[in-house]
């Protein structure tokens, strides 16, 4: 039986757009990697179809924080567009949202294509113009994130806003492994990171996300912006959570959730 992957896509939007979690598709399909990637690309298309624009990428579940917070033991990769960044200290938007999570990430600036496959760590410094820190804000559209492989991989790997960082380095100004990160919740520190926490190295991630994309006759574009995975566990955003991200020679990023609607 063949998937309908146009009428998983619209669910899966239907389910942002209205802010109403869902039931995981492979309660209802038996859902492979790949049917799960055609999925995420035809939500692409349905959001490009409507004037969004492709902005980046990203690289989820690389640190075993995060692979240990949502049962879930491989890498995943998705799609940025201009709808998701958050402008400087703006709210995160709580009414827009549906159980959204913070999590830090070191944020990668292309100053070059990167075409996979046999993309290495070092192809990935080499093509970037800036490293920079952020912040993800997840929203899994599955009912209290729970969502086998297949279904976060069709979910756009959870993607839904991003902040980044006012301050950028290039790529070779430090070790990005050791570029520590503190991660804090009003106050509380919640956990600390270095960039080794990324498959050891957070250009290796971006080039697992290139040759992931090589494979698929996609790659990574020269002004795209790479998330290259949470470093930490993701944290959740209630109303008045101020979470903030502080990074060694990049300094802080910070974000408060809001109820309000953006104007
Ligand atoms: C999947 C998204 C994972 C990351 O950085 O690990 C991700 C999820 O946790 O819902 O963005
Ligand atoms: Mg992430």
């Amino acid at each position: 039986m063949s998937i309908d992957v146009r009428h998983w896509a619209q669910f899966l939007l239907d389910a942002a757009d209205q802010c109403l979690a869902v039931q995981p598709i492979t309660g209802k399909e038996d859902l492979s990697l790949e049917d799960a990637y055609e999925i995420q690309n035809a939500l692409l298309a349905l959001r490009l179809e409507r004037g969004e624009k492709l902005v980046g990428a990203k690289v989820g579940l690389t640190s075993a924080a995060k692979q240990q917070q949502m049962g879930v033991s491989e890498p995943v990769y998705g799609w940025l567009t201009d709808a998701m960044p958050l402008p400087l200290e703006a709210p995160v938007p709580l009414a827009e949202l549906i159980h959204p999570r913070a999590e830090p990430e070191i944020v990668f600036y292309l100053g070059e294509d990167l075409h996979g496959p046999g993309v290495t760590a070092q192809d990935v410094l080499d093509a970037t113009a800036w490293v920079g820190g952020g912040i993800e804000v997840i929203d899994s559209r599955y009912e209290a994130f729970n969502f086998k492989l297949p279904d976060v991989i069709a979910d756009n790997t959870s993607a839904a806003r991003f902040a980044l960082g006012a301050n950028r380095i290039r790529p070779d100004a430090v070790d990005l492994a050791l570029l520590g990160v503190l991660f804090e919740a009003d106050g509380a520190l919640l956990d600390t990171a270095t960039g080794a926490a990324l498959v050891g190295h957070p250009a290796a991630s971006v080039a697992l996300l290139a040759n992931h994309l090589g494979r698929r006759h996609h790659k990574l574009q020269k002004g795209w912006v790479v998330l290259a995975g949470g470093m930490t566990g993701a944290t959740p955003l209630k109303p008045g959570t101020c979470v903030e991200a502080t990074y060694a020679h990049l300094g802080r990023v910070g974000l408060r959730a809001t109820q309000e609607e953006s104007p």
